[in-house]
């Protein structure tokens, strides 16, 4: 049985998708971010970095249990152990892993940053969110650019795809209109669509909800 250690938000959905869609049994154990639960004594056992998302396996590569964190390497194990949403290929993997990264080093921290100072910082920081809208918007130029002539990030849904589009999914909070970027807006539409993803998020929201009481 896997657990996942989750709060709703754009890396949280990422591993609720990815279990959905891979027919992983799970077990969603709410962390509360807002209620600083990241920072219990509890949630220190599992990670030494006090955020979310985190998942255990009872049964891990060698049978025995493991613990991760990091929503780009959860997302490589699960890949791994089902054999699904990923590439064999040796070049097509290069490629996977330059993708997972940009969203890890690139997309998601500047997208996070937009996401602060549009929509939490209290006084005006109009250097701050110029400075971090023409970054995301380039990235959304960027992702547009791949996703010319492709379904799917590396051609088939993957999880390069899981990985990024929780991230578009928020992207009224970066003051983004899709309609700027057409393949983009196909390639989220798409995702958007799936069976798996609607559930995955209905779950994780409806788990969150409960928690927050
Ligand atoms: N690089 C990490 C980022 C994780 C992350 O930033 N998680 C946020 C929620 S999306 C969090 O736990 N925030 C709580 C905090 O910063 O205290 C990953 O991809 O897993």
């Amino acid at each position: 049985m896997i657990t996942q250690y989750n709060w709703n938000t754009s890396n949280g959905y990422k591993i609720a998708i990815a279990l959905e869609e891979m027919g992983l049994e799970n077990h969603i154990h709410p962390i509360n971010i807002g209620a600083d639960e990241q920072f219990s004594d509890m949630f220190a056992q599992l990670t030494p970095n006090a955020k979310i998302p985190v998942i255990t396996d009872e049964d891990g590569p060698d049978g025995a249990p493991v613990t991760m964190f990091e929503s780009v390497a959860i997302l490589i194990y699960l890949a791994e152990k089902t054999g699904k949403f990923w590439v064999s290929d040796a070049r097509a993997r290069l490629e996977g892993v330059q993708w997972l990264l940009w969203q890890a080093s690139g997309l998601g921290p500047n997208f996070g940053q937009l996401h602060h100072f549009n929509n939490v910082a209290p006084d005006d920081q109009t250097y701050s969110r110029e400075r971090f809208t023409t970054e995301v918007r380039r990235l959304y130029g960027v992702l547009n650019a791949r996703l010319e002539g492709r379904d799917f990030m590396l051609g088939d849904y993957t999880i390069a795809d899981m990985n990024i589009w929780p991230w578009v999914s928020r992207h009224a909070w970066q003051k983004v209109d899709l309609a700027e970027f057409p393949n983009v807006e196909r390639w989220f539409n798409a995702i958007g669509a799936r069976s798996a993803v609607i559930k995955a998020r209905a779950d994780l929201d409806a788990a969150c909800a409960a928690a927050k009481g």
